[in-house]
């Protein structure tokens, strides 16, 4: 571990520390940030009310569309001169959101970094190639402070360059491995094609992350690459990654560093907190952040909280495995559906490969499905069989069917070689 002390805190002390940074950090967002303090004034609170973490629920939300109306300074809560970093979260439409570090806020992440590769199980003697984007997203060098926090050799491959990153994973021997999941599976094939078993190479770990995944997934990566694969979580408004992360002890669930981030569990549609244990929204309240304090913040990721004690030793609450996001519901006829439970089915089933994508158009007033799907490399039976067995299962868990299922021969579904997979167009 690193930072024994923290990780390892009892739940009374772990209370006492974040209600004393809440009360810190709320009387410095409001002080500081016109937001705030027009919020905060609206929902009458002022931050002497704020006594414990126990308060937390009279604080008003904050969403992702506040920081695009505040576009690009307006939530910052220091002069320019104390911002000594930049990140920005692209999003499909509309502004990305800035967000800014102080020199302090860069090594509170460097910290929560380096607790997390230690957790994920890197040590200082390992080679750890990372293979998220450098640049304005936060993985790449997120990730880049945290290995050398922790003491680890780093390589910055950085996204993309596919050739290269193999002759790397090859002639290094790396150990670890940071990319998101979209991005292993995209390596694993096309080493082969290259005549390379991933498997036969020494990397040991995946850190995946940016990107939801199920867990059929992660088993797929598992295989494809031969390694453990722990999933890692984070947002640029929060931090960046680094916010939690599974332990490679007991791979269930991603500890939150607690005692920088305070989690809440709500329900989407009424913004009521749940009680522990029910899935809802994630809501985070950065405890600690000098340049970007958030209060409340609503992710859009839907998860759930879990406070028993971990095999690991850590007594951090964990968080589930975040599979989608509120918005990523589909109501196609009037029905509801998850684009993860098209996910579980697909890679459960052993003829088809994990590369899909889902089309939602809308024809006259009716809306449209549309699945495309590869088929397994060795599959050599009919397409029209694979179709009746994938329509078969999906009529199981969903309530819509598909209008059209496509299989497709292996590689036809574009790769995502940087960034983000996206993998539903919705064209209504
Ligand atoms: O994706 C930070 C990050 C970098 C996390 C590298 C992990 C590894 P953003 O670009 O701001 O930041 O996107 C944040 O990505 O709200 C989730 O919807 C999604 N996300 C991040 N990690 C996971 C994960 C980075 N492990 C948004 N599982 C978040 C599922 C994830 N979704």
């Amino acid at each position: 571990m690193v930072n024994n002390d923290v990780e390892t805190a009892s739940r009374e002390d772990l209370h006492e520390l974040q209600s004393e940074r809440l009360r810190d950090i709320v009387a410095h967002a409001y002080e500081n940030v016109d937001y705030y303090r027009e919020t905060l004034d609206e929902a009458g609170v002022s931050p002497g009310d704020i006594e414990s973490v126990d308060d937390i629920d009279t604080l008003p939300f904050t969403e992702k569309e506040d920081f695009r109306d505040e576009y690009p300074d307006g939530m910052f809560a220091v002069d320019w001169a104390d911002v000594k970093r930049i990140h920005a979260s692209s999003g499909t439409t509309g502004k990305p959101k800035v967000v800014s570090y102080t020199e302090d806020d860069l090594g509170v992440w460097r910290e929560v970094m380096a607790r997390s590769l230690s957790a994920a199980g890197v040590r200082e003697d390992h080679v750890v190639q990372n293979a998220y984007g450098y640049g304005l997203f936060t993985g790449g060098l997120g990730f880049h402070d945290g290995i050398q926090e922790l003491g680890a050799c780093v390589v910055p491959t950085g996204g993309g360059n596919t050739a290269r990153q193999i002759d790397m994973l090859q002639d290094l021997g790396s150990d670890v491995l940071c990319c998101t999941p979209s991005y292993c599976l995209y390596l694993a094939e096309a080493a082969e094609k290259r005549g390379i078993d991933v498997r036969d190479l020494p990397l040991s770990t995946v850190i995946i992350g940016a990107e939801p995944f199920t867990d059929p997934m992660r088993e797929e990566i598992e295989d494809a690459l031969g390694v453990t694969a722990v999933d890692v979580y984070g947002l640029s408004e929060i931090i960046g990654p680094g916010v939690s992360i599974e332990c490679a002890d007991a791979q269930d669930g991603l500890h939150i560093w607690e005692d920088h981030f305070y989690p809440e569990i709500i329900d989407p549609a009424t913004g009521e907190v749940l009680p522990e244990g029910e899935e809802g929204e994630l809501v985070l309240t950065t405890l600690s952040k000098q340049a970007l304090p958030v209060l409340r913040y609503r992710t859009g990721d839907m998860t759930t909280l879990n406070y028993d004690s971990c095999e690991c030793g850590r007594t951090c609450v964990r968080m589930g495995n975040v599979t989608g996001r509120a918005d990523d519901l589909l109501i196609v006829r009037g029905v509801n559906v998850y684009p993860s439970q098209i996910e579980e089915v697909m890679l459960d089933l052993d003829e088809v490969a994990p590369h899909y994508r889902i089309d939602l158009r809308r024809d006259g007033s009716l809306d449209t499905l549309e699945l495309t799907v590869e088929h397994h490399e060795e599959y050599a039976g009919s397409s029209e069989s694979l179709r009746e067995t994938v329509q078969a299962r999906l009529e199981d868990v969903l309530d819509v069917t598909p209008d059209s299922i496509d299989i497709v021969e292996p590689g036809t579904i574009g790769r995502t070689e940087v960034g983000k997979v996206q993998r539903v167009y919705d064209h209504r």
